[in-house]
C-alpha cells in the first residue's frame, strides 16, 4: 500500500516527504498507523551521519503512537484497533535477556533492527522499487508502519495519541532512569546535565522519587525556567560561573557535617562525552552514581582518572530508561492519565509531516522541548 513518509535519502540532508510502499505484515507481525510522534535528539543523531548504526535511505522516527490495523499470521497479544506504542526495546519474555530480569535490554531481534530490517531479514518499505531501511524497528515517520508483535505495547483507548507518544520513548528514558536505573531515594541530590525533552523528565523522575536538591545544569539560559516548572531546584549555566564547574557543582552539595560534598545522583542527557566526565567527577566519594543516558558520536570515547571508580563512585548508562516495555510503558500511560507525571506542557510544538524539518530546526536553535508530528 501507499504510506506517506518523511524519507531520510542521505546524512546531513534534511528528510524528503513521499509516497512509499509499505508491504503487510508477516507472521508475528503488525501494521500500525501512526497518529502521532515525537523528534528526539537521537533522531537527530543519526541523520546526522553521527550514528556508527545510521542506514541510508531509511524511515527515521521512533517515538511514537497509533492504531493496530492489521496482524500477521500467530499475532496473539494485539488485535486491530487497539491502541499501541511502538518500542525501539522490544520485550520477548523468552530471550535470556529477559529472562535475566537483569536488564530491559531484549536481544530477541536486536541483530536485524541495528540493520534497519525486520526480523525476517527483509525491510516492508520500498520506494521507486527498491528496499528503504526501518529505524529502530520502529520507522514512526511514516503514516502506517509494520512492527514484530513484541515491539508494541498495548495501551489504553482514552489517552491522547498526541501526548503519549512522547511515552515511547523521552518520558520513560528520563523518568525509568532515575525510579529503574538509579533507584532513588527520597531525600538524594542529584544533577541533571542537560535540560531537553530527556532531562526535564530526568527532574520529573527526580521530583516523583522525593529527591531533595535537583540541580540542573545547561548551556542554555531559557532551560532555567523550564527545569524550575518541573522541580528543579538550583540551576547552574556552565557558560556564566567563571570557574570550573565540577569543583562548582561539589561546593552547592556540601551541607552541615558533610563537607567532601558530591552529588548522590548525576544523569547526563546531553551525549556530549566531556559533560559525561564531569557528571561522574560531580557524585560524591564513596557512592556517587552517575547515569549516561546521552548517545555520543561514532568514536567518541569517554574518560576520568581510575581513582574516581577507585573511590566509589559508580559510571552506569540507561536505554529507555530500564523499561520493560510491554509491561512498564502501558502503566506509565496511566501514570499520565491520572496527572501522576506531566507531558503536555513539554510538547512546545505540534507539526504536520510536512513540515518535519522544522521540527529539527527547532531544535538545533534550542527553541522547542518535544516536537510532535501529527498525522
Ligand atoms: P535535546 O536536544 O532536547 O536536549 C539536550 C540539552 O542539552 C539541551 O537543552 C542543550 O542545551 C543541552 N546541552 C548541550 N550541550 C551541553 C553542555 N555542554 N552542557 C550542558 N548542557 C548542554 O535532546 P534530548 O532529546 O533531551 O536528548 C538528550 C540526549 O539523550 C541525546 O544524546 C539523545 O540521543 C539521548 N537519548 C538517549 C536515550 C537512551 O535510551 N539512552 C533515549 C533518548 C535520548
Ligand atoms: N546506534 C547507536 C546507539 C544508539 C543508542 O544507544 N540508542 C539507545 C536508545 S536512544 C533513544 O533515543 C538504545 O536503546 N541503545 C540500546 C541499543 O541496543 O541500541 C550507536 O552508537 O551505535
Ligand atoms: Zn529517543
Amino acid at each position: 500500500m501507499d504510506v506517506r513518509a518523511a524519507v531520510a535519502f542521505e546524512a546531513g540532508k534534511p528528510l524528503e516527504i513521499e509516497t512509499v510502499q509499505l508491504e503487510g505484515p508477516r507472521p508475528f507481525e503488525v501494521m500500525v498507523e501512526i497518529k502521532a510522534t515525537g523528534i528526539c535528539h537521537t533522531d537527530e543523531f543519526t541523520l546526522s551521519g553521527a550514528d556508527p548504526e545510521g542506514i541510508f535511505p531509511s524511515i527515521l522516527g521512533h517515538e511514537g503512537a497509533g492504531v493496530v490495523v492489521e496482524i500477521g499470521e500467530g499475532v496473539t497479544s494485539v488485535k486491530p484497533g487497539d491502541h499501541v506504542i511502538p518500542l525501539y526495546t522490544p520485550e520477548c519474555r523468552q530471550c535470556p535477556s529477559c529472562l535475566s530480569r537483569k536488564t530491559n535490554l531484549c536481544t530477541a531481534i536486536r541483530a536485524t533492527q541495528g540493520k534497519g530490517l525486520m526480523p525476517d531479514g527483509s525491510s516492508r518499505f520500498s520506494f521507486q522499487g527498491k528496499p528503504i531501511q526501518h529505524y529502530m524497528g520502529c520507522s514512526t515517520f511514516a503514516n502506517f508502519t509494520v512492527l514484530p508483535e513484541i515491539a508494541v505495547a498495548k495501551v489504553r483507548e482514552d489517552a491522547p495519541f498526541d501526548k503519549i507518544c512522547y511515552i515511547g520513548c523521552g518520558v520513560t528514558t528520563g523518568i525509568g532512569a532515575v525510579i529503574n536505573t538509579a533507584k532513588v531515594e527520597p531525600g538524594a541530590k542529584a544533577i541533571v546535565f542537560g535540560l531537553g525533552g530527556i532531562g526535564l523528565n530526568v527532574i520529573q523522575g527526580l521530583r516523583l522519587a522525593a529527591a531533595d536538591m535537583i540541580i540542573g545544569v545547561d548551556i542554555n539560559p531559557d532551560r532555567k525556567a523550564w527545569g524550575e516548572r518541573f522541580g528543579m531546584t538550583h540551576f547552574v549555566n556552565p557558560k556564566e560561573i567563571g570557574t570550573d564547574l565540577v569543583p562548582y557543582l561539589v561546593d552547592m552539595t556540601k551541607k552541615g557535617a558533610d563537607q567532601i560534598g558530591g552529588a548522590d545522583y548525576t544523569f547526563d542527557c546531553t551525549g556530549n562525552v566531556q559533560v559525561m566526565r564531569q557528571a561522574l567527577e560531580a557524585c560524591h566519594r564513596g557512592w556517587g552514581v552517575s547515569v549516561v543516558i546521552g548517545v555520543a558520536p561514532s568514536g567518541a570515547e569517554i574518560a576520568t582518572r581510575p581513582f574516581q571508580l577507585v573511590t566509589g563512585r559508580v559510571w552506569k548508562g540507561t536505554a529507555f530508561g530500564g523499561a520493560r516495555g510491554r509491561t512498564d510503558v502501558p502503566k506509565i500511560v496511566d501514570w499520565y492519565m491520572d496527572k501522576k507525571i506531566e507531558i503536555d506542557p513539554m510538547i512546545t510544538h505540534i507539526l504536520p509531516l510536512s513540515d518535519i524539518n522544522r521540527g529539527f530546526d527547532l531544535m538545533h536553535k534550542g527553541e522547542s522541548i518535544r516536537s510532535v508530528v501529527v498525522y
